[in-house]
């Protein structure tokens, strides 16, 4: 069985991390989004939350399954019998740390192969940390992320604005 996962802190997940699981989920027969569970990061959403919306983005997507890890990726893998790590790449600074990620997560773990998907030059410029920042300051973030991930900016938005 060819299996994969694409980690990340997906706070939240945008049109971006989208464009890569549809790039990469015919390549295999799991593909497992893993979300970081670390509250120390402070997230604007908490990993219930950042999961339900995952799980809502990829219904057209029957290959792909939703979980979350704490700890290394690397011992994630290995208790999931996963041997291929899948990144977005949107840029030269992305791949600049994507390239490091890679090579300690190679270097933890020598079966580990990480993959790097070029985005879609529509979603180059988006970002979680871009699109918290459009919603914070009230504006339309629509075209980026889908219909249920725009309304929970704009509540999570609305909140910390009171
Ligand atoms: N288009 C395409 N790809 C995109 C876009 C976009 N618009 N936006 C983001 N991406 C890609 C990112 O480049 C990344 O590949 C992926 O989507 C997820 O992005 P984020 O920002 O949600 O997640 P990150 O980068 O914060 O995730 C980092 C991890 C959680 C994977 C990493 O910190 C980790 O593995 N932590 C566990 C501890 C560990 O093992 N540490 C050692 C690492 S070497």
């Amino acid at each position: 069985m060819r299996k994969a996962v694409y980690p990340g802190t997906f706070d939240p997940i945008t049109l971006g991390h989208v464009d890569v699981i549809a790039q990469v989920a015919p390549l295999f027969d799991e593909l497992v989004v893993a979300v970081l569970h670390n509250p120390s990061k402070r997230p604007w959403f908490d990993l219930d939350e950042r999961l339900d919306m995952i799980r809502e983005a990829v219904l057209p997507y029957p290959h792909v399954r939703v979980d979350a890890f704490s700890g290394l990726l690397v011992d994630y893998c290995r208790s999931s019998g996963i041997e291929c790590v899948v990144r977005g790449v949107r840029n030269h600074v992305d791949l600049q740390n994507e390239m490091a990620m890679a090579q300690m997560n190679r270097a933890l773990y020598a079966d580990l192969v990480t993959l790097f998907v070029p985005t879609s030059p529509e979603w180059s410029f988006v970002s979680s940390s871009l699109v918290k920042d459009v919603a914070m300051h009230g504006g339309d973030v629509s075209r980026f992320v889908t219909p249920r991930v725009a309304d929970a900016l704009a509540a999570r938005a609305g909140g910390l604005a009171n």
